[in-house]
């Protein structure tokens, strides 16, 4: 089990980042907002009583000099914790003041978090309260909507899929198409895109298509949370990207990723919104202070709440 008392100091981590990147909504310039957001993160993290380890974060140790793959952080007292950060998950709408950007990480005991390279990863997503693995990677499109629409009564045509918008996606869309499936599509942002599944305010039943990896797993950490289900496979096209999945010790490079193969043992999941969106709202500017929402949840404690908080600037 994770100390619940850590919980509230991880929130102030995203509320951070959240805020960090703020400053450049609209801005035009999705690099500063990122950086922002990463500075941000990282020193708020580097607060925390833990032997914390960063185990998904900006890329490898040459390719970012913060918050790289096997970054320790924390002040190097207290529990073994393994990390993966998002510090700005939606640089695009940040960028462009577009609603959905938020700040994003999830926490296990040391050992408890795939360590997935940043390349495309497959994933399908439902909520929860159906028997498990009822949907599965390799099915066709056409079954798993089959499958889900018996288990939750639904026509077809009442059932909501969300997907990124991408041309890469063009068959799964044809196939939802002719089932008469309503697709919400997105544009980015596919951490609350999986999410959705389980947020009893949306009306979206099942999430499918390639993404981020490193999104992968954190959707999988608010998921395994909130009882949803969740799958996954990495998708490595080409030698260089193999060998960085070797190098983070996968062995078996098709396997697919049930939940509880991406997230062992106890969990908790922070988000803070920077711009507007479906799940959080974002930063609000007070003068001396700013106001951050958050969304916790801690999987031992069973706690999944929503946070406002005003924080000095
Ligand atoms: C997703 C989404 C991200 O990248 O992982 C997506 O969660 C996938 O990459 O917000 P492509 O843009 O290359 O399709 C983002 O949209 C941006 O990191």
């Amino acid at each position: 089990m994770i100390d619940s008392k850590i919980v509230n100091k991880f929130i102030r981590v995203c509320e951070r980042a959240a805020f960090g990147a703020s400053k450049f909504r609209g801005k035009n310039d999705k690099i500063a907002a990122d950086q922002a957001a990463v500075d941000e993160m990282r020193s708020e993290l580097n607060k925390i009583e833990m032997k914390g380890r960063v185990v998904i974060g900006e890329g490898e140790m040459d390719e970012a000099p913060m918050l790289f793959i096997g970054e320790k952080i924390g002040n190097g007292k207290g529990d073994e914790l393994d990390i993966a950060v998002d510090p700005l998950e939606g640089t695009n709408f940040t960028a462009k003041n577009l609603p959905n950007a938020i700040s994003v990480l999830a926490v296990t005991r040391k050992g408890g978090l795939l360590s997935a390279p940043d390349t495309y990863m497959e994933k399908i997503a439902i909520g929860g309260g159906f028997p498990k693995n009822i949907i599965d990677l390799d099915n066709s499109v056409e079954k798993n909507i089959k499958l889900l629409a018996d288990a939750k009564n639904k026509k077809f045509e009442n059932i909501t899929a969300c997907v990124l918008k991408r041309s890469r996606h063009d068959k799964i869309i044809n196939s939802l198409n002719k089932l008469n499936v309503k697709i919400k599509f997105i544009s980015d942002g596919d951490v609350t895109g999986a999410i959705s599944v389980v947020d009893p305010n949306s009306s979206i039943d099942i999430y499918l298509g390639i993404g981020g990896g490193p999104e992968g797993v954190l959707a999988a950490a608010a998921l395994d949370c909130m009882g949803g289900q969740m799958q996954t496979r990495l998708v490595l096209s080409n030698e260089e990207e193999v060998n960085r999945a070797k190098k983070l010790g996968i062995t078996d490079l098709n396997k697919k990723y049930n939940i509880e193969d991406m997230i062992k043992g106890d969990v908790i999941f922070c988000a803070s919104g920077v711009t507007d969106g479906d799940m959080l709202k974002g930063i609000k500017d007070k003068g001396d202070s700013f106001e951050a929402s958050s969304f916790v949840l801690h999987k031992s404690q069973k706690l999944s709440k929503k946070v406002k908080n005003v924080i000095k600037k």
